[in-house]
């Protein structure tokens, strides 16, 4: 399996399955580069903070377990054995509530399994994790509004759906493999409508590098509808689009237009004649139901709250604060409602932000108008990043005690699991910089990069008392450390895993919830790796001693985890090791594809948000815009690549600021000069990220971009939505004023 994103894998997969962007990560993993000891012997981490990521990452694969020596200031070579004895005498003096084990995304299932095993049988649930910052709205809207924390969509439904909405995602960068599906779907008629802050090259058009395609040069057009929205307006634009909807239905209503019954809304638009148009041209496709009223009526509550608020929301709001017109919101509920199948698939533009729960009601809102859950070619697709970031989830990696399996842990391996609520990735930081946090464990990832409010977090980190970083390349979440501090290297899933009872084999969970299994082929970069499995074990034996886990039997063999998983998820994981390779994947039970809605209800629930957009002080200033960060296509999250983002068209930099032309002279800016970027919240600390390149570029005025992580600095830790916690990477006011410092020269 892919060691780049999440999508699906066919059964029957394309011939060459080709992504760019997964070349790229194999490439990465499987690189001649070696960062060993003589690299280590030659740099002190003093002279590496200096470095950038990629540079760092640039000397390639990690090979032998490294310790801070103080003296030295240098990573020096040590035994596993002693690595894993003091870590385990480091952890058994402290306190369990003051240490935080962070998971990144790509560890798999049997890996992130033993992780949080061993988090919980040493005493803690601070069991942070990169999903946090990525579909953690998801995972705290989906329950709530159809009682499932993953998507329903399948890849069959790709096959039967009429139309697909698609928003706040990028698929040619973020999921290339996607844009098979895609072009399926679209050449078999189905409309693609699609809403984003910018143009983005993937949604717009796709040439498939295995079809004759190729060689003519003929591209296949993905959008059929670009609805270019305002960052954070997509609350006010999925609004604009119900409202459609539900004044239609009410129109057609108090015309007298046959259609199921069982509302009593009366339109309360002006120009009720051309709303009855408007309805009837839906209708026809449609056999005069605008609305599944069966459907809201069977499966759902909270439906009338929710079309009051639609109907009561102004076109000229709904049009400011989306960035859209009205015409091309009635245009998108056109499309929506004359086709009988839509999905609805969304990415990070719209989970990162303040409203980023609310984004993600409002989604579900649109699909239950037409009962477009739970029926094939609809559903949700929540279409998530790491590879095995939805997994890891599945296998208890929560800081929420009430969503892992206590009872079932506590049976099967004879301990009081803590049920203390754990700390999530910002709660993290927040004890990091307060202190409360005295040991961080990485299950890889770059957590320093990954993070907001950047400054505060590395002055935080320096203070640690103990880092253990599980890692395949050399970041900077490594060159800065704690007192005590190890870098410990690991296999990656491309390599051979050979073990006691022979190679072996690990297991991922897809975006749209199948588990594959995976094998790796190429010879591990060093003989002295170890793999995750292994070093997890050893750390959890060195600090647990004798427990009833068979950890050694686990390291020796795999399908001994897997296993020990069905047991614990005996529904979720029937047969785990039977279906392992099973073409295309075993399915994990997702009750509201099949209409069972698992909520407090018993239905699924029309959610209304109480706000089209959060407030801010500095709403309505004219020198604030607002920041959305993005990936390039040439990164993988922290992992930098290189510096070409070719779809966009920017060479040599990362570090660029994208504006609209009208901001730029607005501001008496011009286009290619350099600025800084400040934080405009209200706040004693001054956040600031300097020497910026403007680039003009085709994005909604009053709304700007910039590259992530290089914007990081200026989040403020507390810029996150309340629920999910998830920080607001994707809506941020800044302030911009002319630098007079130049990077380039
Ligand atoms: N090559 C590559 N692949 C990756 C990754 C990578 O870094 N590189 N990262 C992986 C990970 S962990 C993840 S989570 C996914 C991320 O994949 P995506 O979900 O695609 O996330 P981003 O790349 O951050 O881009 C978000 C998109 O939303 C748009 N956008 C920004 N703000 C808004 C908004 O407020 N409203 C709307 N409607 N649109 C908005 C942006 O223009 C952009 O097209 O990709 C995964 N795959
Ligand atoms: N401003 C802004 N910030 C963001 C985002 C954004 O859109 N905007 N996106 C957020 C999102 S969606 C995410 S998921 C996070 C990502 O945050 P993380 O998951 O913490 O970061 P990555 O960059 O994916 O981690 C890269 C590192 O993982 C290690 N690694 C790679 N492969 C393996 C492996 O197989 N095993 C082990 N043990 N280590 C490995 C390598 O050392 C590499 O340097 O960032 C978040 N931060
Ligand atoms: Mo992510």
């Amino acid at each position: 399996m892919c060691v780049s994103c999440a999508w699906a894998k066919p059964a029957q997969p394309h011939p060459l399955e080709f992504c760019e962007n997964g070349a790229k990560a194999t490439a990465w993993e499987t690189t001649s580069r070696r960062a060993g000891p003589a690299f280590f012997a030659k740099h002190t981490l003093s002279e590496l903070e200096t470095w950038s990521d990629h540079d760092l990452e640039e000397q390639g694969r990690l090979t032998h377990p490294m310790r801070w020596d103080a003296a030295r200031d240098k990573y020096v070579p040590v035994a596993w054995s002693d690595a894993f004895d003091e870590i385990g005498r480091e952890l058994r003096s402290l306190d369990p509530h003051q240490v935080d084990l962070y998971t990144s995304g790509r560890a798999s299932l049997e890996t992130s399994y033993m992780y949080q095993l061993f988090a919980r049988m040493y005493g803690s649930n601070n069991l942070p994790d990169s999903s946090n910052m990525c579909h953690e709205s998801s995972s705290v809207a989906l329950p709530e509004s159809i009682g499932s924390s993953v998507g329903t969509a399948i890849l069959s439904d790709f096959e039967n759906t009429d139309c697909i909405f698609y928003i706040a995602q990028n698929v040619g960068t973020s999921s290339p493999r996607m844009l098979h599906d895609l072009q399926d779907a679209v050449n078999r008629g189905v409309k693609i409508v699609t809403f984003n802050l910018l143009r983005e090259r993937g949604l717009e058009r796709f040439v498939n590098p295995q079809s004759p395609q190729m060689l003519t040069g003929k591209e296949t057009k993905i959008s059929s509808e670009y609805y270019q929205v305002r960052n954070g307006g997509d609350i006010a634009a999925l609004f604009g689009v119900c409202k459609a909807l539900i004044e239609a239905d009410d129109a057609l209503k108090a015309s007298g237009a046959s259609r199921v019954a069982g509302q009593d809304g009366k339109p309360k638009d002006q120009d009720n004649a051309a709303m009855v148009a408007f309805a009837a041209s839906m209708a026809s496709a449609d056999n005069k139901h605008v609305l599944d009223h069966h459907f809201i009526q069977e499966h759902t509550t909270g439906f009338e709250e929710f079309a009051q608020a639609a109907r009561a929301h102004q076109w000229d709001e709904l049009e400011r604060v989306s960035g859209l017109s009205r015409a091309e919101m009635m245009q998108a509920a056109n499309t929506y409602a004359n086709a009988s199948a839509v999905m609805m698939i969304y990415g990070m533009g719209l989970t990162q932000h303040l409203m980023g729960v609310e984004n993600v009601h409002m989604v579900c809102n649109l699909a239950l108008l037409r009962g477009n859950i739970g029926k094939p070619g609809a559903n949700i697709c929540a279409v998530r990043g790491h590879s095995n970031v939805q997994g890891q989830r599945t296998v208890g990696i929560t800081e929420k005690p009430g969503l892992a399996p206590l009872d079932k842990l506590s049976q099967l391996y004879g301990f009081e699991p803590p049920t203390w609520t754990g700390r999530s990735t910002v709660e993290t930081c927040e004890a990091i910089i307060n202190g409360q946090c005295r040991a961080f464990i990485s299950l890889g990832g770059n957590f320093l990069k990954a993070i907001p409010d950047t400054a505060a977090m590395e002055e935080g980190w320096r203070k640690l008392h103990l880092s253990v970083q599980i890692a395949t390349k050399l970041n900077r979440s490594h060159v800065l450390h704690g007192e005590v501090a190890y870098l410990l290297p690991c296999l990656g899933r491309i390599e051979v895993d050979q073990q006691a009872s022979g190679p072996q084999a690990v297991s991922i969970e897809s975006s749209i919830a199948h588990f594959h299994g995976s094998r790796g082929k190429a010879k591990p970069a060093s003989s002295e790796l170890l793999s995750e499995p292994a070093i997890v074990a050893g750390i959890a034996k060195a600090t647990l001693g004798e427990t009833k886990v068979p950890w050694d039997a686990w390291v020796g063999n795999y399908a001994q985890i897997r296993d020990a998983i069905e047991r614990t998820y005996p529904e979720t994981f029937k047969d785990f090791n039977k279906r392992l390779f099973q073409p295309g994947g075993f399915a994990r039970p997702v009750p509201a594809r099949e209409r069972k809605w698992v909520t407090k209800t018993g239905k699924a629930n029309f959610i209304t948000p109480h706000r089209l957009f959060p407030e801010f002080s500095t709403s309505g200033r004219a020198d604030v815009l607002h920041l959305s960060t993005l990936r390039s296509n040439d990164q993988f999250n922290t992992t930098i690549y290189g510096y070409s983002d070719r779809f966009r068209g920017v060479e040599g930099t990362r570090r660029v600021v994208f504006m609209n032309g009208e901001d730029i002279s607005r501001l008496g800016f011009v286009n290619g000069e350099h600025i800084d970027v400040t934080t405009a919240i209200d706040d004693n600390n001054i956040r600031k990220v300097t020497g910026l390149r403007i680039v003009q570029y085709n994005i909604p005025k009053g709304c700007c971009a910039a590259y992530y992580p290089e914007a990081n600095p200026l989040f403020p830790l507390a810029h996150h939505d309340p629920k999910a916690k998830t920080p607001s990477y994707k809506l941020l006011p800044v302030r911009l004023t002319r630098s007079s410092f130049n990077p380039d020269g």
